[in-house]
């Protein structure tokens, strides 16, 4: 069955000197204008208005693009693959309310839209989708692989997971079937002791080596070659990992981490491992999972090798509510005093979690996510101050993927009033998290066909174009617990960082951030 398909007619070309298109490339030039703000002899703020120009290239070829999935037969490695075969095919099926369409709701780059402009004539707003700003990658043309610890082809995992719809299932049954994955690497003491029987597709060995790398790199080439792949994408979505010690002389710098791989140390985690198989191989690798799998060893291999890293932690249902409510919050001049953050599901990953060290990777991700949204208030909150926040996970099998979140948000208000918010939100998890996969791997790929070029007076300039900072800071939306450059500040509130994503995408096409001043409307 095929569902018909809504064109969207909404390409676009920009009209303007500064931006020039060829057959390879958008070329743009764009004034970057922010403000430098000094403290005067008085103790007063100067707000200095500053300027940069920057070129932008844009490689305008679409690759072939691979994305192996590392949990590739985990809850969401099934669901984002048969969600992607659902997809290509244009299915539909029967469910009890109806008839489903395949489609990629929950993903920011196929599913939201951005204001283009406004229209010459009717000064109406133009919005259009997302993935049409620049020349990314559709879903729909990935070609998927990974690894799984565990055995079972993805039809036999897909109903492991327990998470979609029978009809749907019968839908992509054989192809999921003929899809394996790869043996993988496990050293037990990372994850839950609880996975163990699920661990029957194993590479010899239970520490880090260099055997365990070389097989990890060896698997991408020949992922890449059997299937004529330009660039492969790889992305971690298997289990929760313990936080690894940082060690001296161990994982603090990029040849002391080669070095504990090569000698076997047992603080180098799977994750590490894979992440220092991808630089090496110049493979993007993002962490949908929320350990230190980025070491300041592996952020320093990144930084030698110019290869691209993004991590940590999805964020699907419940942080993703409280980094928008937060920053509502704050930004309305109420003084958040406690968040209280419970949550029970029955998935693999909820027993896994159930484990106290995976639990504690997970609990940090999940309570650091409002730190700069308190910082950048200084009426509300004293240096230091901070809302109380604790956050509760417990396995509860009877609920499966149907991750159920519980929030109670206390505030201050006027004169020693409060405001209680209490959420129930019911998080689909895999369902919310797959959407996130997608533009995680589609974002990633286009920020390696991005360069710039700047052009200043403050001693800014550059001469040669170079490619974005290897840590891939712009995938904050879809992280709880965003990886940034090191020694750059982590964003956390979610308008910003969309912010951050859509206007940098608008600077590569010589297009002004949008400011919805929105002073035609304004002023007559
Ligand atoms: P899952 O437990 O269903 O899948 C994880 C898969 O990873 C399993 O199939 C397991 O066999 C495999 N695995 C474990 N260690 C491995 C290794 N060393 N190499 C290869 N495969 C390995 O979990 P799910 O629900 O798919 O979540 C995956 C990860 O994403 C978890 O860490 C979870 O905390 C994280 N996450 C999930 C979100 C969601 O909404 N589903 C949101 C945020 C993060
Ligand atoms: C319990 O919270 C399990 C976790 O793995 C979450 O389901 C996952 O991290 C998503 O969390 P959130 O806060 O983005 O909904």
């Amino acid at each position: 069955q095929t569902a018909s398909t809504g064109a969207a007619p909404s390409t676009f070309v920009v009209n303007s000197p500064n931006v020039n298109y060829t057959d390879s490339e958008i070329r743009s030039k764009y004034t970057y204008r922010t403000t430098s703000v000094e403290t005067d002899a008085n103790g007063n703020f100067v707000a200095t208005p500053k300027e940069t120009l920057y070129d932008f290239k844009v490689d305008r070829k679409v690759p072939k693009v691979g994305m192996m999935l590392v949990g590739w037969g985990g809850n969401n490695g099934t669901t984002v693959t048969a969600g992607i075969i659902a997809n290509r095919r244009n299915l539909v099926w029967d469910t009890k309310e109806g008839v489903q369409e395949a489609n990629y709701y929950g993903s920011v780059v196929m599913s939201s839209t951005v204001k283009l402009g406004t229209d010459a004539k009717t000064n109406q707003e133009i919005n259009i989708p997302f993935h049409n700003l620049l020349p990314m990658v559709h879903p729909n043309d990935l070609v998927i692989g990974g690894w799984d610890i565990s055995s079972l082809n993805l039809a036999q995992a897909m109903d492991r997971a327990k998470v979609l719809e029978p009809a749907l299932k019968a839908h992509v049954r054989k192809e999921m079937a003929e899809l394996k994955p790869l043996p993988s690497i496990y050293y037990p003491d990372f994850i839950a002791a609880n996975q163990e029987d699920r661990a029957d597709n194993l590479l010899e060995g239970s520490k880090a080596c260099n055997a365990h790398v070389e097989q990890i790199r060896k698997d991408i080439r020949d992922f890449k070659a059997n299937n004529g792949l330009d660039k492969v994408v790889v992305l971690w979505t298997a289990n929760t990992e313990r936080y690894a010690d940082i060690v001296d002389g161990v994982n603090d710098t990029a040849d002391n981490l080669l070095k504990a791989i090569e000698q076997g140390h047992e603080e180098v985690s799977p994750s590490t491992v894979f992440a220092v198989a991808c630089i090496l191989e110049g493979a993007p690798f993002i962490n949908g999972s929320p350990q230190n799998t980025f070491v300041p060893g592996a952020i320093e291999l990144a930084e030698k090798h110019n290869a691209y890293i993004g991590g940590d932690d999805f964020k699907s249902g419940q942080t993703k509510m409280k980094s928008a409510l937060v920053d509502f919050l704050i930004n309305a001049g109420i003084k958040l005093t406690s968040i209280a953050s419970y949550n029970h599901l029955g998935n693999n990953d909820g027993k896994n979690l159930s484990s106290q060290k995976q639990f504690r990777s997970k609990e940090i991700s999940k309570s650091n996510v409002v730190d700069d949204m308190v910082e950048a208030n200084s009426i509300l909150y004293k240096k230091g101050e901070h809302p109380d926040h604790c956050v509760v996970i417990k396995y509860m099998p009877a609920v499966g993927d149907n991750k159920r979140a519980l929030d109670e948000y206390y505030a201050e208000i006027f004169l020693g009033g409060h405001q209680t918010i209490s959420l129930f939100n019911i998080c689909e998890d895999s369902l919310l998290a797959s959407p996130l996969i997608i533009d995680l791997v589609v974002v990633a790929e286009m920020m390696t066909r991005i360069q710039w070029k700047a052009a200043s007076n403050d001693g800014h300039e550059t001469s040669e174009f170079k490619h974005f900072h290897s840590v891939l800071s712009v995938l904050s939306y879809m992280l709880k617990a965003p990886l940034t450059p090191p020694g750059t500040p982590v964003v956390n509130a979610l308008a910003k960082q969309r912010a951050a994503l859509t206007n940098i995408f608008r600077a590569c096409v010589g297009l002004e951030p949008e400011s919805e001043m929105t002073l035609e409307h304004k002023l007559f």
